[in-house]
């Protein structure tokens, strides 16, 4: 039998941060999904579906975009070390190719342990060093292995930033509308204040310098002591990729309002108009600003994106510029609280940034792979951006990175009255609606935020490529008898 004892800790009166957190990703309508996922496998037949499609979330093995051989090899071969015992050489060989062999051979030297063991607390230096070597591939210019902190993920990363910028509630952190919940629910938890700034959908989810300005003074004069601006580029869920002349633009203000830049950089290889709006990197445009040793900037990247889509593995890194060395030496305590981030999470975050080069062994599969993934991103977000702009009342614009698109949907009076009588918001109602009726997942604009009286969803384009067409028909279906049952 149940006991009666009251409950020590209950709802009422836990931490009420946690309780007013929300998270849309894996929000209500998600858990919806897995209820019927759970329905379709014990056998239900009274679905109009028979299968459920979780868009919710850039989650891509998932949805079994396979994962880089190369990386999986050397991994598994620093799992398994007795696999490179001298005496399974021979049979090892035939499975591996030597470069795999090399690469976990080497890790495993670097990591001088088992990869059971803790690590540093930053993350193993020789795995951080790779990192480096990266950045200043990438940018063109030097980075330190010392300011490079491994993480669990970009996530684990952008929670410790915004725990330590957090003075007391009248932190202000200006994050963009629409953005990833990460940031407001951690804002929300930590008990700051986000200060939420507008991108403008016309002109393809761009940034206003002067109109974050304004919402700076704004805020600033009633009392919040804004610190930080979160940019996210390329952008979730808008897909928009910052011009290199307003990254200048953006460092400048956040040098005259003294702001604290959070780049959270985790799509920079999902570029789908490379010639048009390349990657920049914050750091590189740091270092071509003429306040390049003042502006303080914190740059995140991940394993759980790109092509690699390593999401379970947990692993990222955050590099600072021109931090504090007071402020670095706190963050290296609060990374050692928890001990180290997982050690396949970092040798993964290694791997991600030092792939088999031209002539090695592994390079032609490596690139196969790769370009192939990315070719097929590409054109699978050119064609649900097309079905999309085609659907009665959508608009959409190009998701030019990332892995999402964020249509806005226009919906009939009676469907907005429909919601309002289910004390819904329309554009969660008409989410609800598409998953009871073709099992796909998508995720609700309120859930990201967005301008009133505007309302959107946002789909990532990582179903299959071969049931693409199936899954953009069922979009297309439902869509055309939504707005012919609620005209
Ligand atoms: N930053 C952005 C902009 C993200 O989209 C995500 C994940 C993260 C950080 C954190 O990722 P990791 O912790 O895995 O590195 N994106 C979520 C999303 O919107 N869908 O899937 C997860």
């Amino acid at each position: 039998m149940a006991s009666t004892t009251p409950k020590v800790l209950t709802v009422e009166n836990m931490n009420p941060h946690i309780r007013e957190m929300e998270y849309a990703v894996r929000g209500r309508l998600a858990i919806r999904a897995e209820e019927l996922r759970d329905e379709l496998a014990q056998g239900a037949t009274n679905l109009p579906f028979n299968k459920v499609v979780s868009c919710n979330i850039g989650n891509p093995q998932q949805l079994n975009q396979k994962p880089i051989t190369f990386f999986r090899q050397v991994v598994s071969l620093c799992e398994n070390p007795d696999l490179l015992e001298p005496e399974k050489e021979s049979l090892v060989s035939q499975l591996y190719p030597i470069d795999a062999i090399q690469r976990a051979r080497q890790i495993l030297k670097d990591i001088g342990a088992s990869i059971g063991a803790y690590s540093h607390s930053q993350g193993v230096p020789a795995l951080r060093k790779s990192v480096a070597n990266f950045i200043a591939e990438r940018d063109g210019y030097p980075a330190d292995p010392n300011s490079l902190y491994l993480t669990q993920g970009a996530s684990a990363g952008v929670q410790n930033i915004l725990s330590i910028l957090t003075q007391n509630e009248k932190t202000g952190i200006l994050i963009p509308i629409p953005q990833y919940p990460l940031y407001s629910a951690t804002l929300t938890l930590l008990g700051a204040t986000p200060v939420p700034y507008y991108l403008d959908e016309e002109s393809g989810w761009s940034l206003d310098v002067e109109e974050i300005r304004k919402t700076v003074h704004e805020a600033r004069s009633k009392g919040t002591d804004v610190r930080a601006l979160v940019i996210i580029n390329p952008g979730n869920p808008t897909g928009q990729c910052l011009e290199a002349s307003n990254m200048q633009d953006i460092l400048t203000f956040c040098h005259e309002e003294r702001l604290l830049l959070m780049a959270d950089e985790v799509y920079q290889t999902n570029i789908y108009e490379p010639e048009q709006r390349p990657f920049v990197s914050f750091k590189k445009a740091l270092m071509e600003h003429p306040q390049r040793d003042t502006i303080e900037l914190v740059s995140f990247h991940s394993i759980s994106k790109g092509m690699i889509g390593e999401c379970g593995r947990r692993g990222g890194y955050f590099e600072c510029c021109n931090l504090d060395k007071g402020v670095t030496e706190q963050l290296y305590k609060m990374a050692s609280v928890s001990l180290c981030p997982n050690v396949s999470g970092q040798i993964m975050t290694a791997l991600m940034v030092t792939p088999p080069k031209q002539g090695d062994p592994s390079y032609e599969l490596y690139q196969k792979e790769m370009t192939g993934l990315y070719e097929s991103l590409r054109r699978r977000s050119k064609k649900l951006e097309a079905v999309f702009n085609a659907m009665e009342g959508v608009t959409c614009q190009p998701a030019m990175g990332s892995m999402y698109l964020f249509p806005r949907i226009r919906l009939p009076e009676k469907a907005l009255a429909k919601a309002a009588e289910l004390n819904q918001k329309p554009d969660a109602f008409y989410c609800d609606q598409m998953l009871e009726a073709t099992g796909v997942c998508v995720v609700p604009g309120s859930g990201f935020a967005q301008k009133d009286g505007t309302w959107h969803f946002r789909s990532t384009f990582l179903p299959e490529e071969s049931l693409f067409d199936e899954f953009c028909g069922h979009l297309k279906d439902f869509h055309a008898n939504f707005m012919a049952k609620y005209k």
